[in-house]
């Protein structure tokens, strides 16, 4: 009885700690504690919560927090006895508990699909610890007495070590989960105290045509939640404005240490930067544009003095991210900036809070440095980063790249003519033609929508004649110094991939 009760308990932990680190991965509301503690809060009847508020201050919420926690070990003793007799009964129980955790998570308010995991988890770890944790207890009995002797010990022993690993484990996975919590709470909190400045200079004013407002052609500002991520941090790096300190050093004549709120008082320039990734296959979706706000980095070069020779700023973040950019590309006069906000906002945790590089015209793993802390002046002789240890380009511009959005696979006519459209980009040098052709006919010019500089992508639309089967639609695009994409297949790797983008439409 007892040693089946300290299974239940053994597993419940085991399930509980699964739930905290799984909810660090997921988001700190999703913990099953928290999501059951806000569930019982929305159910209590006023008085109640009167009552507790009044009887324990603000302590009401830890109360409510141990209270969980007893009536949980409560149950979960029960359970293990239960299930020493019931072995179904047992692992019953812990699912159960897991379903309450799952409604509890939906029940909250802006719940996410993804706030059941910790719940599903930790009822399926917890049911794997129980059953593990009862075998030495149920296995059936030797026959002989000697025998049955022996394998009591046996029986102990295999008990004692698969609880210790059981309780070791859910004991280190407990506290590493609730610190990761604790730390995403406290940037969430950092975030949420952040005071933008105005910018001294604010972005150009949107021409009234930078979006053709097409049915299936990407939006010229892209959503900041539908905006590419790729970075290589296995858990988003929590970094709090207080902690955060920007050190610029190398090959300058002065070193410069800053602060979070020194760097808001530089003055901030906003500008529109359609960021891309050089892993972006033709016609694939690794680009975005925003509205960013940071403070220039050519006039915190200039500070600090670069030295004759210092080519390359070798930039590192929190998570020991390299990325070298080429310092000329930082001081010609091109909008690089040390980012503190996207889209009006403070940069979202995992675009790079509470400050990221953002540089027209050059792709992100050479320039576009998330939760950058150290900006060293050194040169391309000397450091190879991260991704050109890997074989990728050391430099790395943007190539000219255009692609079809609209149509897809399949059309129908509804008028005479299928708007054929998408966008182009050749960041910091600009768009100047995009032209479509038909099953390798002649290229048609597409109409370009406006753009507020050459360091967004531009929209385009061409109306296509379209006559009924099967055809296959190119495109290509042509930069502002008249040069044309090259037809020429690349992979992304090493240096970006080339190609035109086609697609085959059936038409209706
Ligand atoms: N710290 C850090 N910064 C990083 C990366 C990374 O892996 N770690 N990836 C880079 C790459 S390859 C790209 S394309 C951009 C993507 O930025 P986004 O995730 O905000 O779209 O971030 C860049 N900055
Ligand atoms: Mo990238």
């Amino acid at each position: 009885m007892v040693a089946g009760a300290l299974c239940g308990l053994l597993a419940a932990m085991a399930a509980l700690a699964t739930g905290e680190l799984v909810a660090a991965f997921v988001r700190p509301q999703a913990s099953p504690v928290i999501a059951v503690g806000g569930a019982l809060i929305d159910a209590t009847p006023r008085w109640l919560k009167e009552f507790a508020i009044s009887r324990f201050g603000t302590g009401d919420k830890a109360v409510l927090i141990g209270g969980i926690l007893v009536v949980l070990v409560l149950l979960a003793l029960g359970t293990g006895a239960l299930a020493l007799r019931h072995r179904a009964v047992g692992i019953a129980g812990v699912l159960l508990l897991g379903a309450v955790g799952v409604a509890a998570a939906l029940s909250r308010p802006k719940a996410l699909g993804t706030d059941v995991f910790p719940s599903l988890f930790g009822a399926a770890v917890g049911s794997i610890a129980l059953i593990m944790l009862l075998r030495p207890l149920t296995r059936a009995p030797a026959t002989d007495r000697r025998d049955a002797a022996i394998d009591d010990g046996e029986r102990r022993r295999q008990l004692l070590v698969t609880a210790l690993v059981i309780g070791a484990a859910s004991l280190v996975g407990g506290v590493v989960g609730r610190r990761l919590t604790t730390r995403r709470n406290a940037v969430i909190a950092s975030r949420a105290a952040v005071r933008l400045p105005a910018p001294v200079a604010a972005a150009a004013p949107l021409p009234a045509g930078v979006d053709l407002h097409l049915s299936g052609l990407t939006p010229f500002a892209t959503p900041t939640k539908s905006f590419y991520r790729i970075d290589t941090a296995l858990v988003v790096p929590q970094v709090s404005t207080d902690h955060w300190r920007l050190r610029v050093h190398g090959m300058v004549d002065r070193e410069i240490e800053l602060t979070f709120e020194q760097l808001l008082s530089r003055g901030l320039v906003e500008r529109d930067v359609t960021l891309t990734c050089v892993s972006n296959e033709i016609g694939g979706g690794y680009a975005g544009n925003a509205r960013w706000l940071g403070a220039p980095i050519a006039d915190l070069l200039r500070e600090a003095g670069v030295k004759p020779g210092a080519d390359m700023v070798l930039s590192t973040s929190t998570d020991g991210m390299t990325i070298g950019t080429p310092t000329a590309a930082l001081m010609d006069g091109r909008d690089a900036l040390l980012a503190v906000a996207m889209n009006g906002v403070p940069l979202p945790p995992e675009h790079g809070f509470p400050v990221r590089m953002v540089v027209p015209g050059l792709y992100g793993y050479v320039s576009a440095t998330k939760w950058v802390v150290d900006l060293e002046l050194t040169t391309f002789a000397r450091a190879t980063p991260y991704w050109t240890q890997r074989g990728w380009a050391p430099k790395a511009p943007v190539l000219t790249a255009s692609r079809i959005d609209t149509p897809q696979s399949f059309a129908k006519r509804d008028k005479e003519k299928v708007a054929v459209a998408g966008v182009a980009w050749a960041q910091h040098v600009g768009i100047s033609k995009v032209e479509v052709r038909v099953d390798g006919g002649p290229w048609n010019a597409a109409r370009l929508a406006d753009a507020p500089s050459e360091d967004t992508w531009r929209q385009w639309v061409w109306e296509w004649p379209a006559t009924p089967g099967s055809h296959t639609l190119e495109v290509r695009a042509t930069d502002a110094h008249g040069v044309p994409q090259t037809e020429t297949r690349a992979d992304p790797y090493p240096a970006g991939a080339t190609g035109w983008h086609s697609v085959t439409v059936s038409i209706a």
